[in-house]
């Protein structure tokens, strides 16, 4: 393993999608320095590391800045984990569509929270009463399709955790979904799950 004592992720102790990072390279003992944004509401460049979208997470790996979680995750096990032990690199379709449905769903709860901690109530707007639809379709649709999910850990089963844990603790929908919520805890008693749980 190369040395990666200069890596540094700019993340929010909250962050899904900092999280699913953080849960990959738990799992691969990959030590990283982790470095806090703050509000991600916010519109200084600085406290993102070099993302020009201002977003987290980034990843700093010496002079180079990476940007977007599975792109994060894919540099990752390409450099330090070529045989792919939590199968990030996955070109299987079914293992593919799941991890865009969980994107979306992530994205759009962002935009729900950053939009109300800005000052926007989103009961008042149409456009959000979709985004709130479209959280709840994506997760029926996981829920039918969960058997997609590995049963061992993988990316996908953290990226799962992730999402699932993040909506719990903002509440933006019902979680009536148990087979997703029961997949969801699996990984619960891995010290790495545990230590990165947002609260
Ligand atoms: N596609 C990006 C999404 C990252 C993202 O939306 N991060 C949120 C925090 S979890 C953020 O920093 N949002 C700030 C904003 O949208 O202004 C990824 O996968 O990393």
């Amino acid at each position: 393993m190369k040395n990666g004592d200069e890596m540094h992720l700019f993340y929010t102790p909250r962050s899904h999608f900092s999280r699913k990072v953080r849960l990959l390279l738990g799992g691969l003992g990959k030590e990283v320095e982790l470095v806090d944004a703050g509000n991600v509401a916010e519109s200084n460049p600085t406290l993102f590391g070099a993302n020009p979208l201002m977003k987290v997470p980034t990843l700093v790996d010496g002079e180079r800045a990476i940007f977007d979680s599975d792109h994060i995750a894919q540099y990752i096990v390409r450099t330090y984990d070529p045989k792919d032990h939590f199968r990030v690199l996955t070109t299987d379709v079914g293992e593919l569509n799941v991890r865009s449905v969980m994107n979306g769903i992530m994205a759009t709860e962002v935009e729900l929270i950053l939009a109300e901690r800005t000052g926007i109530d989103t009961r008042a707007h149409r456009r959000f009463d979709k985004m709130r639809e479209s959280i709840s379709a994506g997760l029926a649709w996981l829920e039918r399709h969960v058997d997609v999910f590995p049963r061992e850990p993988t990316y996908l089963g953290f990226h799962l955790t992730a999402m699932w844990d993040h909506l719990e603790l903002y509440q933006v929908c019902a979680l009536n979904f148990e087979r997703l919520g029961e997949r969801a805890a699996e990984w619960n008693a891995l010290p790495y799950v545990t230590a990165t749980k947002p609260t």
